[in-house]
């Protein structure tokens, strides 16, 4: 059969949901092809390409361009069957009730997926496949639909990466986006994986990963296959602990890869052995969450469970390694104030971190924090509302207009004030209270393009590739900072 992933747009990450996907639909014979949205000739494609299967994978807030994609596909032609799966729809299942798709994967989909491609091959009936629902076997309970998680992450194919660098710009873009795994066991409340556990639950370990012998052998060919220069780890958590798996790690990943990389860390794991061996390994920068500079905001309403002191130890122990440091902090939460967001900032300048992002809280579903947004009435429930990305203006009801628009300017400014620290009375005294966030948005721009290339994802282009790439990403931050207007709306 022939399957069309249709996806809304690239952005620097690999989407490598739909390129997993991809390599299990290969493996079983069939071929694939990728539309994008963004490019806009949808109709046009599905007219060429003539697909058997258009398959999605929806995070919320792009979901609502599946829905009205899919749309576009059933009116060309109804026997083309469409699936939808990631963690929208796992949460938010009732989508297969209101539109017409014709089939929903909840949860990880390695295994569920083949066996759906192997049910409409033979024009039978997917609805008792674990992990698949459809029309007519939708239930409340999904719990009861969910195999076992997938621990042998080893047996997976390579992903298909040719299908997305081969049509986009990504196939050029030498940062490449890598998993080892898959799992987290905290709970913090705005986050999908306390939910994923729950879903789960009496499934099978919180957290599974590759080996380095697996984790190696992909990447070795993934660097002879395309133009590589960084690794991008996108692992939630990516390391746990001093272990062996670690220590074959750094000692083999610079052997036998030897590209600079990325991760992402938790403050309170991050210990000096560890450090020293993922710097030994070639780590180049490091990603770990701040959120709420607030001890209330952070460990009851976050649920975080970590104090400033261990945030302060952890980016110190950074400087110490000379590791540059990203972090992400959550401004405008449920029950907070702009002086709780202020004191965000603060403790991000404590942590001298070298490039932070401040968006702003979005309600995901299901997620402790929106079922407590949705309690409260500051927010309605209704996600198809939801702007694609967390970097807009607040959702919630329980801020005024005048506090948004602080919240937004503080937002942007703050990533200035961790480039120029002494601007910092000024930016929160003076600057966010003028509106002028169009010119805030611009400095914002300048100062990101400028750390994140030199310190953060340091690699080499020319000078026409930096000035496509300037264009290109000021077009993409401009959307996920703006209010979007769907066209059919
Ligand atoms: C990489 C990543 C990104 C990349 C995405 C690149 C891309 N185009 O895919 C970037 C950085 C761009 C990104 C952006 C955002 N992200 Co993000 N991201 C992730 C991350 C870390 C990994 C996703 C991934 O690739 N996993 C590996 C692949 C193999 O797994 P997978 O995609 O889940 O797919 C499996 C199953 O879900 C299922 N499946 C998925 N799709 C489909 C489709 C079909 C047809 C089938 C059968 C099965 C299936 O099968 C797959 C194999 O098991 C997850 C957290 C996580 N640990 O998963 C968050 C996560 C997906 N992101 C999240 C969010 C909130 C966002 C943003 C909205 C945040 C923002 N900046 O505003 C934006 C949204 C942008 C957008 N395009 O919509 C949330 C989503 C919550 C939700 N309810 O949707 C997550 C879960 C993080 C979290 N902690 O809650 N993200």
């Amino acid at each position: 059969m022939k399957i069309l992933f249709i996806i809304k747009d690239v952005e620097y990450i690999d989407p490598m949901g739909i390129m997993l996907l991809s390599a299990l639909a290969k493996e079983r014979g069939h071929t694939t092809d990728l539309a994008v949205l963004s490019e806009g000739n949808l109709e046009e494609k599905i007219r060429t390409s003539r697909p058997d299967i258009a398959a999605f994978s929806a995070k919320t807030g792009e979901h609502k361009y599946y829905i009205a994609a899919n749309d576009v596909v059933k009116s060309i032609d109804k026997n083309i069957r469409t699936v939808i799966g990631g963690p929208h729809p796992t949460f938010f299942p009732d989508i297969i009730i209101k539109h017409p798709f014709d089939a929903l994967c909840l949860g990880e989909g390695d295994d569920a997926w083949g066996e759906l491609l192997d049910a409409f091959e033979k024009n039978e009936d997917p609805s008792n496949i674990p992990n698949i629902i459809t029309r007519d076997t939708f239930t409340e309970d999904v719990r009861q639909k969910m195999r076992p998680r997938r621990r042998a992450l080893d047996d997976l194919p390579f992903l298909d990466r040719e299908l997305v660098y081969s049509r986009t710009r990504l196939g050029k873009f030498p940062m490449r986006s890598f998993m080892i795994g898959r799992g987290c066991p905290y709970k913090c409340t705005y986050c999908f994986n306390h939910k994923y556990n729950v879903l789960y639950k009496g499934k099978g370990p919180l957290h599974s990963r590759m080996s380095v012998e697996r984790i190696i052998s992909e990447l070795k060919l993934l660097k002879d296959t395309y133009p590589t220069q960084f690794i991008k780890f996108y692992d939630d958590i990516f390391v746990f602990k001093d272990d062996e798996w670690l220590t074959e790690f750094a000692e083999r990943f610079p052997r036998e890869i030897g590209l600079p990389f990325h991760c992402l860390m938790r403050a309170n794991l991050l210990t000096e052995p560890i450090l020293v061996n993922l710097k030994k390994a070639g780590l180049s920068s490091i990603s770990m969450s701040i959120e709420s500079g607030n001890d209330r905001v952070r460990n009851e309403i976050l649920k975080r469970n970590m104090s400033k002191e261990t945030m302060i130890e952890a980016f110190a122990l950074c400087k110490k390694y000379n590791i540059p440091t990203f972090s992400n902090t959550i401004f405008a939460i449920p029950s907070s104030t702009l002086a709780d967001d202020i004191e965000s900032l603060d403790l991000n300048l404590a942590c001298h971190v070298t490039f932070g992002e401040f968006p702003l809280f979005f309600p995901y579903p299901k997620t402790e924090l929106a079922e407590y947004a949705i309690e409260h009435k500051y927010f309605d429930g209704d996600f198809d509302k939801l702007h694609m990305s967390y970097q807009s203006t607040s959702p919630l009801t329980c801020f005024s207009k005048e506090e948004k628009l602080l919240q937004r300017n503080l937002s942007l400014l703050s990533t200035l004030c961790l480039f120029m620290p002494s601007l910092r009375n000024l930016i929160v005294k003076r600057l966010i209270k003028l509106p002028l966030t169009g010119p805030y948005f611009v400095i914002y721009f300048l100062v990101k393009a400028y750390t994140v290339k030199t310190k953060i994802y340091p690699m080499k282009f020319s000078f026409m590739d930096t000035l496509r790439g300037i264009y290109e990403s000021f077009v993409l931050e401009r959307f996920k900072h703006t209010e979007e207007i769907l066209k059919n709306e």
